[in-house]
């Protein structure tokens, strides 16, 4: 029962008369038809809200349609497929990409026209699909469109989240989180799928056969339930699939007699409990509970996926007597979004060895041919450690497994690489240098069992191959690679800033670049010419109002579009240094008070944006926040100020917040301490849309400045190479505050921005609480040097012409980072696959 139903025999399936609407007025009598009987809400009014159930139920057929046809044909190719696990998507809003991926949006726009609606106001009726945190999470949902675009067999596979991450609800006392309730009304974009069911084991025992074998029993049995998430291609019929797995339980499992004898808690015990899986993404581990539900997460997303595919790989060689398990790397390649789904690696060789029957030599071969992993930080906090103990409890013939292949690796390094023998305590996966607390790390287990391992930018890679990944890296130099991030073309700038894309596509007389888009170099060539500027100009202003009028609705505060917007948007981190963004602009708010009104005029005005969530537990993320809308409060309300400067907090940052935010900006920042920051893909998505970039030699930055050219770029900061040295100048007394730095801090502590106590978060910055190192983020060492760089940035700004230029030149620059040159290399270089274009 476990069978796709679209295996090849889909004639079972009647045909139907019903065409697919693909003209206005079809589209227009099929919106119609969906508002009177697909039953969601009332089938006698049609409200804007109803209008886009509606419309997306209508886009929703095409997709169907379309994916169904993928399908068949990848079924009846069998080429090589790609499947990307992630525990995270932030997939954003669906209709405006589907139907601009369709090149339906004109026609889409005229039938809601004839129906009495704007596509616009229906569009923002749909609530975010926020399956995410964070940039790993937009990159896997960016790699989809990519990967449907390039015609590529490939899957993504997560969890379906009832509330998401969180929503963030902004008041005086700062952040406050509640549920997300993005499935709370029900996604049109999204098909159940039940006849794609899977059992999911945790706990149980190991059982030991008289032959030897050993097998999983007993313990909590989960199913996993399949939706599929149509993720269409732009330009092209190929649609391929998210699925997502979501938790639940059997009647089965109900309990019927306990509960008409009252009980009715423990009667239905199990469907609480698969309740508990899909309801948020990164609940809190603090606690023993809180751990095991974090890896129950993690391993219900990859044993139903890897189920799945060695179904599909089974199903496909049906009839076919001579396939051999050894093929299976041949049609299928894993890839490990980060360690978070490194389960995968214990359960593909259960799956093998329990349930197949395979060798472990075999089973090993056959995995380690198989899986990739990319690494997406080097952050020791984020580097997964989980207790061995709880491991064993919950997956105990996985940790069989994980250690028989940390006493195999041992063995290997002892026998050839002898000369590692000293580095074998920080090489191993299982770490008991702790005997009270024993742990399993991840990305060693990773590193072990993956045959390539990426980086996400070049600095990042390098990084990962001279410090973090070291010791594997001289003993398999092949296996790393640098795989730098990029956007999607569609959603970061062809829909979410039609104006400007409608002129580079006049200029370059082409919308080629739109999937080619190293053919925006050739905007180089105009970047002087003054039409093109004006016409750059009014689009950016077009767009700079309607940020301004959603700011008003988000806020309650106007800004001034003739003012310079500055935007800082991503997690709240002290790495990522929002500090030292505010610490800028309250110096710069202290400058512009002790000014006299004629020096004031003639600053450049300034809007400050800054928008993010911090992890609920991070409470130094969290004094952040609040500070920010703090000083906002403060500079807003300054009558004498607020002309020349505001600073605004945009809440509940988010996918759709960004599709409005980033065509409106001028100046972004990305000034993370060099060599921390992986890579960033903000920090593209800006670039792209021609706004200008303060930042430091960090990540992916590096990579962008040599792309736009280093006189568009404004840099400051120390290099990473630099910083350990001054992180151990810092805690020998060695480091001189800049006086400027000591102002803005002082201004802080002085209650400027009203009566909370900010010593906590400002302490951080002389040195004790935090990571127990004084300014280990650099924030003070690096505040000369980033307002030095935003008066260049001021300076800069009031040469109209010179600034369009370099706005235009970031645009053509930006070629480098579509994630279609990502996926390409990743299908060439790390997967194997090749395009598999629907007829
Ligand atoms: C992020 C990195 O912080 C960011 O620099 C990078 O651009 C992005 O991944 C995509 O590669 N990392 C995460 O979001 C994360 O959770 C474990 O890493």
């Amino acid at each position: 029962h476990n069978k796709e139903t679209t295996d090849g025999s889909a004639a079972k399936v009647p045909a139907i008369a019903q065409p697919l609407a693909e003209k206005p007025s079809d589209i227009a009598s099929n919106i119609a038809f969906h508002a009177r009987y697909s039953p969601h809400f009332s089938p006698l009014k049609f409200d804007p809200e109803q209008a886009y159930y509606a419309t997306a139920d209508s886009v929703r057929d095409l997709l169907i349609h379309r994916w169904n046809e993928t399908f068949l044909h990848f079924h009846k190719v069998d080429p090589k497929q790609t499947y990307y696990l992630s525990m995270e998507y932030l997939q954003g809003r669906a209709l405006t990409n589907a139907i601009g991926n369709l090149g339906l949006s004109g026609a889409y726009a005229d039938a809601l026209k004839k129906l009495g609606y704007e596509l616009e106001e229906i569009a923002e009726k749909e609530k975010d699909a926020a399956l995410g945190n964070g940039g790993l999470g937009r990159l896997a949902s960016c790699f989809l469109d990519s990967m449907a675009t390039l015609n590529l067999p490939a899957w993504g596979y997560g969890l379906r989240y009832r509330y998401g991450l969180f929503k963030q609800l902004i008041s005086k006392e700062g952040q406050e989180e509640v549920a997300e309730d993005w499935l709370e009304k029900f996604s049109p974009w999204e098909v159940v799928r039940h006849d794609v069911l899977y059992p999911v084991r945790f706990f149980g025992h190991v059982e030991v056969s008289p032959t030897g074998s050993r097998k999983w029993v007993g313990g909590e049995v989960i199913q996993a339930l399949a939706y599929d998430v149509p993720i269409p291609g732009y330009n092209t019929k190929n649609t391929i699939s998210l699925r997502l797995w979501e938790a639940k339980s059997s009647a089965k499992d109900f309990n019927l007699f306990e509960f008409n004898e009252g009980k009715y808690e423990s009667a239905s015990q199990l469907h609480s409990k698969a309740q508990q899986i899909c309801a948020v993404l990164y609940p809190g581990d603090a606690t023993e509970d809180g751990k095991i539900l974090r890896l129950k997460q993690q391993f219900f997303l990859c044993s139903a996926s890897l189920q799945d595919i060695i179904m599909r790989f089974k199903e496909r060689r049906e009839g076919n007597m001579a396939w051999n398990w050894s093929d299976f790397p041949s049609k299928v390649a894993v890839q490990l979004n980060d360690t978070h789904p490194t389960l995968a690696i214990p359960e593909l060789m259960r799956l093998l060895m329990d349930g197949e029957e395979l060798g472990w030599d075999e089973a090993w071969d056959v995995t380690t041919r198989t899986v990739a992993y990319t690494n997406h930080t080097v952050l020791p906090e984020a580097l997964e450690k989980w207790p061995q103990a709880v491991m064993y409890k919950l997956l105990p013939r996985h940790m069989e497994i994980i250690e028989e292949i940390d006493k195999r690796f041992m063995a290997m390094i002892r026998s050839t690489f002898s000369s590692m023998e000293s580095k074998l305590s920080d090489m191993q996966i299982l770490d008991s240098s702790n005997p009270q607390k024993p742990v399993v790390r991840m990305a060693n287990l990773c590193v072990v069992s993956s045959h390539k391992v990426n980086g996400v930018a070049e600095l990042h890679s390098d990084i990962l191959k001279a410090d973090l990944f070291a010791n594997y890296f001289s003993i398999w130099p092949a296996k790393f690679q640098n795989k730098t991030n990029g956007v999607t073309p569609r959603r970061w700038i062809k829909f979410c800033s039609p104006e400007l894309s409608d002129i580079i596509t006049k200029w370059l007389k082409t919308d080629g670049w739109i999937t080619n888009l190293d053919l925006l170099s050739g905007l180089r060539q105009f970047a002087d010419n003054d039409k093109l500027h004006a016409e750059w100009a009014s689009a950016k202003m077009a767009n700079k109002h309607r940020l301004a009028q959603y700011v008003l609705h988000v806020t309650g505060v106007s800004i001034d579009p003739n003012s310079l917007f500055d935007i800082q948007i991503k997690r709240i981190h002290e790495y990522k240094r929002q500090l030292l963004n505010i610490l800028g602009t309250v110096y710069r708010y202290k400058k512009l008070k002790e000014m006299s009104i004629e020096e004031r005029k003639k600053t450049t005005p300034r809007t400050v944006m800054l928008g993010g969530k911090a992890f609920a537990t991070y409470t130094n993320a969290k004094r952040i926040v609040k500070l920010v809308n703090d000083v906002g409060s403060v500079v807003n309300n300054d009558p004498e100020i607020n002309n020349y400067l505001k600073v605004i907090f945009i809440p509940n940052y988010n996918v759709s917040v960004a599709e409005l935010l980033i065509p409106g900006s001028e100046l972004s920042q990305h000034i993370s301490t060099a060599g921390m920051e992986a890579s960033g893909t903000s920090n593209m998505k800006f670039s792209l849309n021609g706004c200008l970039i303060i930042g430091t030699l960090d990540g992916a930055n590096v990579e962008i400045r040599q792309e736009i050219g280093e006189d568009n770029f404004f840099l400051f900061g120390a290099k990473a190479d630099e910083v350990a040295k001054l992180r151990k100048d810092r805690e020998n007394g060695l480091f001189k505050p800049d006086p400027r730095f000591e102002e803005a801090k002082q201004f802080i502590r002085g209650g400027a921005f009203g009566s909370y106590d900010y010593s906590a978060l400002l302490d951080s910055l002389e040195g004790n609480s935090g990571y127990g190192r004084a300014d280990y983020f650099l924030v003070g060492y690096d505040f000369p040097s980033y307002i030095e760089a935003q008066s260049r940035v001021d300076e800069a700004y009031k040469d109209r012409k010179r600034w369009l230029k370099m706005s235009i030149l970031s645009t053509a620059g930006s070629g480098k980072f579509s994630s279609d040159r990502t996926i390409s290399q990743y299908a060439n270089e790390i997967w194997g696959i090749k395009a598999c274009p629907v007829p």
